[in-house]
């Protein structure tokens, strides 16, 4: 990994983790598990990707961390609902998640229903705060919350949950499932600063399509480690995919096609990136750690 890259990389997620922690800090719930179940997921590290995205993108528009960093709180803790949700037996059914044991293992799952509620309505609370800053911030928050919901990241989790044994699964539900489940999470990472700074609508539509691809190279890239990934790596039960016959994208086009559309959504990602008018050398670096990531 490129030395600069790298230590962008983890000044951005510091920075992230500095901001959390004094959220956190003067944040506190009742009764105590649910405090201990909201820290206990919000904290066992994983790799911040959509708040570094959001960071990153605030800095590449000429704006600075603090005018994003709540938002990128709240898109953290609703990726935490979700994963939170996800673990459950009633959907994926994982004991395991950033290498110890699902929110569910650790609490029961009443409380992990709970932590997820709350973590997504304490989200939209940052949200409502944000909205006071003025349009801008309104015009971002209405993306974050159309691409959670259901004309987004929840869809997505419906449609996977209907087909989830991959029966008679063709491109077109694959794609929904990707484009609702996992790459519209990472659209208001990048959009959101767009929408805050205001910048030219032609701009925006190029960071949107920048995110989809990269969301889809994000999930085959996820695929393709269900089945060559650890998890001592990955921190997450490996093979699960084939074993269960879910939707992925190798059990629909085979490993070697899943490659060669991770290279095309690489490249589609590195094309968008080249329309911009800005230094984006971090985001070209992180399009290539994404394809080459092992965790
Ligand atoms: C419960 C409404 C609801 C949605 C769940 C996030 C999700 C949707 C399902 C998890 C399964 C999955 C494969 C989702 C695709 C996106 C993805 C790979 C999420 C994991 O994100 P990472 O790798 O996680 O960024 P960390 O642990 O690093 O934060």
């Amino acid at each position: 990994m490129d030395t600069n890259f790298k230590t962008e990389l983890e000044g951005l997620k510091n920075a992230f983790e500095e901001a959390l922690s004094a959220y956190l800090e003067q944040t506190h719930f009742e009764p105590k598990i649910l405090d201990e179940s909201i820290r206990y997921s919000l904290l066992l590290g994983g790799k911040r990707l959509r708040p570094v995205l959001m960071l990153a993108c605030a800095q590449m528009l000429g704006g600075k961390a603090q005018d994003v960093l709540p938002l990128a709180i709240a898109l953290e803790m609703i990726h935490t609902y979700s994963l939170i949700h996800d673990d459950l037996p009633a959907m994926d059914n994982d004991d395991f998640r950033r290498g110890q044991p699902s929110n569910h293992k650790k609490f029961g799952e009443g409380q992990a229903i709970l932590a997820g509620d709350a973590l997504l309505s304490q989200a939209f609370s940052i949200c409502i705060e944000e909205c006071k800053k003025g349009r801008t911030y309104i015009n971002g928050v209405s993306e974050i919350c159309k691409n959670a919901g259901p004309y987004g990241m929840v869809a997505g989790q419906a449609a996977d949950l209907f087909y989830q044994d991959g029966e008679n699964v063709g491109k077109s539900v694959a794609d929904f499932i990707v484009l609702n489940k996992t790459a519209k999470m990472i659209q208001s990472a990048v959009v959101v600063p767009a929408y805050i700074y205001g910048v030219d609508e032609n701009i925006r539509s190029i960071l949107e399509q920048f995110a989809v691809n990269f969301g889809f190279l994000f999930q085959i890239t996820d695929d393709i480690l269900d089945v060559e990934g650890s998890f001592e790596k990955l921190g997450k039960t490996v093979g699960k995919d084939a074993k269960e016959n879910k939707m992925s994208c190798v059990n629909l086009y085979g490993m070697d096609k899943a490659r060669e559309l991770a290279e095309a959504y690489k490249e589609n990602c590195l094309k968008f990136l080249g329309e911009l008018p800005f230094e984006c050398s971090f985001f070209e670096s992180l399009v290539q750690y994404v394809r080459s990531r092992e965790s």
